[in-house]
């Protein structure tokens, strides 16, 4: 007899199969912008949901691997990833994933056509994202820095669709003193008679230890502590003779998530480095890195959460249990909703934040979305993070037991769905972040102002409720925030968190609604569905703690 076996699901072209993408590009894109990025779409499509699905799923349990000496006992740190990033690398070249912002084709919808197509790249590439966003952030950061020598140096290898000549770059910011608190850097900066730069010190959590190139924080000699102390600094990890620059890989981290990711403890013992934008400053000079990182880190959380979701909606079509299909099963259905309207609202959130990129760098941008932007890179990353590993928790169950066993390949998605809430700024250090953001100057006030211009579009009955719970919990989290002041820093400080995540689920309610509104009037109703989902879930409350209590309960313990 033979057994049963469950066939497995499958993905189709991931571009055509998703209506959350196809609905967004064709009510925010110009037309003429769509029909030119298309075909692109559709091929990257096809490719993530084809050969390249089927490529990751092969290329499970190859990881990268460091080899510290040859056989002769010299010294080389080589290291080898796996041969899916190594065709992700040239795929990414050629599809000019890094170069479609700088090229500028479709002026400030530029961001969003290189997104649409990381977010289809990115769930089939098993964390290639990584040193892409690092390589983004960098060109970015060197594209506006001032720096001529560099830019002119450096960014014609970041941006080339040449896979000969493509570039990828470091951010080798996290040292073990510094996690989060990078203005600790121990990395020293000395100068020699000649005026040559050489930096000294250990840097901790290198991701993608095989870049070209990176740019890293180091203190010059002399300097104060602190982030202010710090200088941004530019460095090339090989020399004439492709020897590592006294560069020192200790060891490749052994990581919960993100395994295809050769992330190194590494020593530099005078490496060759020359400053970006002056000789302080640094954490602010490597601003402009960390907000393209972490709106890769937005794209990419809702990119797995759109995954996790496709292959858990194609299962529930193939596995028969109590004399039903799972997609005739209501409780299941009703579990696959909720994860599609998490999804669907963070889709809309993070694609906002790309338009307000696009239309900073194109120049097209007013001030209130300048600040707009300032406060949403954090509040977004943070928001949608939170969503990706919840999201891709329940998908593994929407498998049973097979959502638990390694060859499947599902297990995956939720250890890298855990770094997104980890990197790139932690849920509390970008909740301070936004709050410092918040408590000053006209960003809350504009986020306010976009999610009342967003409901107000909304005519729909059903739907303008839902639009006015955004609203009202907006406006609540302001009112918190303006009466918290009074009652002290730690009151403040203890609230961040839900600040940041009631205003980013505020927003992203309003704006499914707004496109719910647009959609209807195409007549698909499929939006209002996950506005009204999303909106049912409820959003959080901020304020209602006390911090005293809170402490008692945090550091329960033995009482001396
Ligand atoms: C899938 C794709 C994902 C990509 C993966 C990438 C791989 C991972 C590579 C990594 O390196 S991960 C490690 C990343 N590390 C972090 O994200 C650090 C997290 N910690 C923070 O963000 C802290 O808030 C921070 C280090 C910024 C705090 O440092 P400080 O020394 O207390 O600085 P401060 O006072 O907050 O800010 C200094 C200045 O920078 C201020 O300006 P002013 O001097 O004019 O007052 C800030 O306003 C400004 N600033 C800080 N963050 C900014 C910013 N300006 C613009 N945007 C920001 N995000």
């Amino acid at each position: 007899m033979t057994p049963f076996n469950q066939p497995p699901p499958t993905l189709a072209n991931q571009y055509d199969d998703d209506r959350v993408l196809r609905s967004y590009l064709q009510r925010a894109l110009p037309p003429e912008v769509l029909a030119a990025i298309e075909p692109e779409l559709k091929e990257m499509g096809n490719m993530a949901g084809g050969p390249l699905y089927a490529f990751q799923l092969a290329d499970r349990l190859n990881e990268p691997r460091h080899a510290p000496w040859d056989a002769w006992g010299n010294r080389i740190d080589q290291i080898e990833v796996s041969p899916l990033w190594r065709a992700a690398e040239q795929l990414a070249a050629r599809s000019g994933l890094i170069a479609i912002p700088y090229e500028r084709l479709h002026g400030a919808w530029s961001r969003v056509h290189q997104m649409a197509l990381v977010y289809l790249f990115t769930p089939s590439t098993d964390v290639y994202s990584c040193p892409l966003a690092m390589t983004d952030g960098a060109a970015r950061t060197l594209s506006i820095s001032g720096n001529t020598g560099l830019r002119s140096r450096a960014l014609p290898h970041l941006t080339s669709r040449d896979p000969h000549g493509f570039w990828t770059s470091g951010q080798w910011m996290t040292e073990s003193t510094g996690g989060s608190d990078v203005g600790l850097s121990e990395t020293t900066a000395r100068q020699d008679d000649r005026g040559t730069w050489r930096l000294y010190g250990r840097k901790w959590f290198t991701s993608a230890a095989t870049s070209q190139m990176a740019l890293t924080l180091a203190r010059p000699e002399g300097n104060p502590a602190g982030g202010k102390g710090l200088a941004l600094f530019y460095l090339e990890t090989r020399d004439a003779q492709g020897r590592l620059d006294n560069i020192l890989v200790h060891r490749l981290k052994d990581k919960l998530g993100t395994r295809k990711v050769p992330t190194a403890e590494l020593t530099l013992s005078g490496t060759l480095a020359q400053p970006v934008m002056g000789l302080g400053d640094g954490v602010k000079n490597i601003s402009p890195m960390l907000n393209v990182t972490r709106t890769w880190n937005s794209v990419s959380s809702v990119a797995y959460m759109r995954r996790a979701i496709a292959l858990a909606r194609d299962f529930a079509r193939k596995r028969f249990a109590f004399g039903a299909m799972l997609a005739d099963k209501p409780l299941h259905v009703d579990t696959l909703a909720s994860m599609q309207a998490e999804f669907e609202a963070g889709f809309h959130l993070a694609f906002f934040l790309v338009e307000l990129i696009g239309r900073d760098e194109a120049g097209e941008a007013s001030e209130e979305e300048r600040d707009l932007l300032r406060l949403l890179t954090p509040i977004v990353k943070l928001t949608t993070a939170k969503q990706s590993v919840a999201v891709c928790s329940e998908a593994l169950e929407c498998f049973g037991g097979a959502g638990y066993v390694e060859d499947t390949g599902l297990p995956a998605l939720l250890r890298d769905a855990q770094v997104f809430s980890i990197w790139e700024g932690t849920t509390n250090v970008l909740s301070l972040d936004a709050l410092r953001v918040a408590s000053g100057g006209g960003a809350l006030a504009a986020l306010q102002q976009q999610i009342s211009g967003c409901v107000s579009a909304v005519q729909e009955p059903a739907l303008r409720e839902a639009a006015g719970l955004a609203v009202r919990t907006a406006a609540a989290a302001a009112d918190w925030l303006r009466a918290a002041g009074a009652r002290g820093q730690s009151h403040i400080e203890a609230g961040a968190r839900r600040l940041g995540l009631a205003l980013g689920r505020s927003l992203a309610l309003a704006l499914v609604c707004r496109h719910a509104q647009w959609a209807i009037e195409q007549g698909d109703r499929q939006p209002l569905a996950a506005a009204l989902r999303f909106a049912g879930e409820g959003l959080p409350r901020v304020g209602g703690d006390d911090p005293d209590l809170a402490a008692s309960l945090a550091m329960d313990g033995p009482r001396s």
